[in-house]
């Protein structure tokens, strides 16, 4: 059997997509609360009443019950995020709000109680809006030092509660959406190259101090990088569409580098000499990266895309933030999201050929249009074969590149329990294996129901994975 005997099986999260209680017991506005109607979508001035993500599927009142229903797929692992702005409401602040400290507290004693490790993510977008407001977000160094600070409070209050952890959730995502990425507000088409490449730089510095205060805390802490992954793959065998998905393919692949290497790679320093990106690095820059390169890579993976250097070709399709041109081998999601379970093998390949780091499958799944129809345990249900058969073929495209000789860590798949879209803010667009009644007019009565994809998630992860040979 491929799967390794401590495979980490579960599910993974974002706090502002299911926590809702956006103002309560003394949590700051993030960079989420404004932007009502996804990522892609302009943000506004203040927190409106239309943005779904103001109530969520109100999992900051309901994460008991929420847990156990993990717990009953057999979940040894719960990916989730600490939303910053709980535990410094401002970002800046001098103190941190004992509230939403001894809420992530309650949530992972709730984790442990069922054997089950969180895994959590320290930044998913959801940088608080003060910083955006006043620093301009990741474009100004001070925020290295005002994440210090928070990263430094929560290894020391959940020492011993929590051991993995990701920095920033898909940290390439900034090249494409910094406002909901790196907290700039700068709008992206007057933001330049400089200041862009700044902001990656003190998120990148900011990240190897994180993992360096992690290993001082608790020895016992693994630090990951999360990079959203999308193998792009030459539209054609001509060599300039080659060279257009090698190059491509490095943008995405220059953030693991930093992490995984400590090291600026050659492409990089070529592409900003050659677009006159200029990047200041503090004096203790350079050896901070080196000497604290991450445990582990994680990251998510949903779709694959093409590169061609023909302008008439290039016909981009949906994706996940990142995009790319359309691919005429595959099928695509009701989202448009082209389905690749081969490039996940491909993908888990291509990070250990280059990094040899453990990985982790940390998100993975369909957002598709489910329909709740009258039966199973909870009187209500979802025949949802078309999840069950997109996420076995994921799984068995993991099974073989662990026969490929990869170490793979874990898997959790996006949305175990439906959640707000990052993309377009919609409940309607479902991941899980648990249905929540609400709409995405925020009618709803927030009731939980088991789809058939839960019972077979659970199979799968009782019999660690053989399962999934079954039809
Ligand atoms: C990733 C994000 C997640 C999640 C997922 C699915 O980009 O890390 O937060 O939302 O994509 O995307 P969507 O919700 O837009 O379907």
């Amino acid at each position: 059997m491929a799967f390794p005997e401590h495979f980490l099986w579960g599910g993974a999260t974002a706090a502002n997509q299911i926590e809702g209680a956006y103002n309560e017991d003394g949590k700051g506005f993030s960079v989420e609360d404004v932007t009502p109607k996804g990522i892609r979508y302009p943000r506004v001035d203040a927190p409106p009443s239309d943005n779904l993500k103001l109530v969520g599927i109100d999992f900051y009142h309901r994460y008991k019950e929420d847990i156990a229903l993990f717990a009953g797929m057999g979940f040894t692992v719960f990916r989730l995020s600490i939303a910053w702005s709980r535990i410094f409401p401002n970002g800046d602040d001098k103190t941190p709000n004992e509230a939403g400290l001894a809420f992530y507290d309650s949530v992972f004693d709730e984790c442990r109680k069922y054997g089950m490790e969180p895994l959590v993510t320290i930044s998913h977008y959801e940088i608080p809006l003060h910083l955006a407001k006043v620093y301009n977000g990741w474009t100004d160094r001070r925020l290295i030092g005002f994440f210090e600070k928070y990263v430094r409070t929560i290894f020391t209050r959940y020492r011993g509660k929590v051991h993995w952890w990701l920095t920033f959730n898909e940290v390439n995502s900034i090249l494409e959406t910094p406002f909901t990425s790196g907290g700039i507000m700068t709008p992206k088409e007057q933001l330049s190259q400089s200041d862009l490449y700044q902001a990656i730089h003190n998120e990148m510095v900011a990240s190897a101090l994180a993992t360096k205060i992690a290993h001082e805390i608790d020895p016992e802490n693994h630090v990951g990088c999360m990079v959203l992954s999308m193998p792009i793959y030459p539209l054609t065998p001509d060599p300039d569409d080659v060279i257009a998905a090698m190059e491509q393919t490095h943008q995405n692949d220059m953030f693991i580098e930093i992490h995984a290497r400590g090291v600026y790679p050659g492409y990089m320093k070529r592409y900003m000499r050659e677009h006159g990106i200029t990047v200041t690095f503090g004096p203790e820059d350079d050896a901070l990266l080196r000497e604290n390169t991450v445990d582990f890579i994680s990251f998510s993976y949903y779709v694959s895309v093409c590169a061609t250097a023909d302008p008439k070709k290039d016909i981009r399709g949906e994706g996940n933030l990142l995009g790319g041109v359309v691919n005429p081998y595959l099928k695509s999601s009701e989202w448009g999201w082209q389905i690749d379970p081969k490039g996940l093998r491909y993908t888990l390949n291509h990070y250990w050929d280059l990094y040899q780091k453990p990985l982790f499958v940390v998100e993975n799944g369909l957002g598709a249009k489910d329909v709740l129809v009258d039966g199973g345990p909870d009187g209500k249900t979802v025949e949802d074969d078309y999840r069950i058969s997109y996420l076995k073929d994921h799984l068995l495209q993991v099974e073989e590149a662990i026969e490929d000789g990869i170490p793979v860590l874990g898997y959790t798949s996006w949305g175990p329990i439906d959640l707000v879209s990052a993309s377009t803010a919609q409940m309607s667009k479902r991941y899980g294996f648990i249905y929540v009644d609400r709409n995405d007019d925020g009618t709803g009565t927030l009731k939980r129901y088991r789809k058939k994809s839960y019972f077979w998630y659970k199979k799968v992860i009782e019999t660690n994975g053989a399962a999934l040979h079954e039809d």
